[in-house]
């Protein structure tokens, strides 16, 4: 497994001190008990948001979602930076919501060809009074749009999320997470929610960290609180529900 570098590194310091990333024994969503999870709405403070920012935005500056200008428009002249290859960053409500937003601020930072990127989230309850809908923020009509998430483990909050940005007219150009936590979608379907996603819509889906990370990390002996134990326990999760992808 490849060392685990250094900003991932120190952005898993970041999760696991704010407890983001915990270690011990919980029920998913899928039914599945985990040996370790990610609390995403434990991102509060202004230091860990802007870390995450960051972490997101790296992975959106880099292809396949942003190429360097003139690689692909006609017309535009190469002068060495990137532009992005989608409009609106989309944050599924509610974990979505902070992330997207934050993201899309960050993004200002990497060049004036990100400047004019939107974000938009949904509502999980239809207005009907007022400016009304379902959709907050830039209307997706058209528009390349990057789902932007916390944690993918069998894929259902994006099938969701891909299926209100359709209704809306908008075209899913890439999904990118904090956390994939490379699990088999089920007994009969060995690919990861990742995998399946990436195949299925044929666009990318990428993440910060993913479940060999955190494995590296606790082999690395850099995850305070997680030792022999945590290992044992996260190597008989991998077996278990593991996918190679
Ligand atoms: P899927 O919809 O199965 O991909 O699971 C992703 C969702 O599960 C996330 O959006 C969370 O609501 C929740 N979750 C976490 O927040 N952190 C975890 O570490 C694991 C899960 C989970 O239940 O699988």
């Amino acid at each position: 497994m490849a060392p685990v570098d250094s900003p991932k590194q120190t952005l898993l310091q970041s999760l696991l001190k704010s407890s983001v990333l915990s270690f011990g024994s919980y029920t998913l969503k899928s039914g599945r008990t985990s040996p370790y999870f990610v609390t995403s709405s434990l991102l509060h403070t202004s230091k860990l948001l802007g870390a995450v920012a960051r972490a997101y935005a790296s992975v959106l500056t880099a292809p396949p979602f942003s190429l360097p200008l003139g690689t692909e428009e006609a017309g535009s002249e190469a002068d060495g930076s990137l532009s992005p290859h989608f409009d609106i960053l989309f944050g599924p409500a509610y974990k979505g919501i902070p992330l997207s937003a934050i993201v899309v601020r960050e993004l200002e930072f990497s060049g004036k060809n990100f400047e004019n990127v939107s974000y938009a989230f949904n509502r999980k309850e239809a207005k009907d009074h007022g400016e009304g809908g379902i959709i907050v923020g830039a209307p997706l009509k058209g528009k390349r749009v990057v789902v932007i998430d916390d944690v993918m483990t069998a894929g259902t909050a994006l099938r969701e999320a891909i299926a209100i940005i359709k209704a809306q007219g908008g075209i899913v150009v890439g999904v990118v997470l904090l956390l994939t936590r490379q699990e088999r979608v089920s007994d009969t379907e060995p690919r990861s929610a990742m995998k399946v996603a990436e195949d299925d819509l044929g666009i990318p889906v990428r993440a910060v960290l993913k479940f060999d990370d955190l494995v590296k990390a606790i082999e690395d002996g850099q995850v305070e609180g997680a030792g022999p134990e945590q290992l044992e326990q996260m190597k008989v999760y991998r077996d278990k529900y593991g996918s190679k992808d």
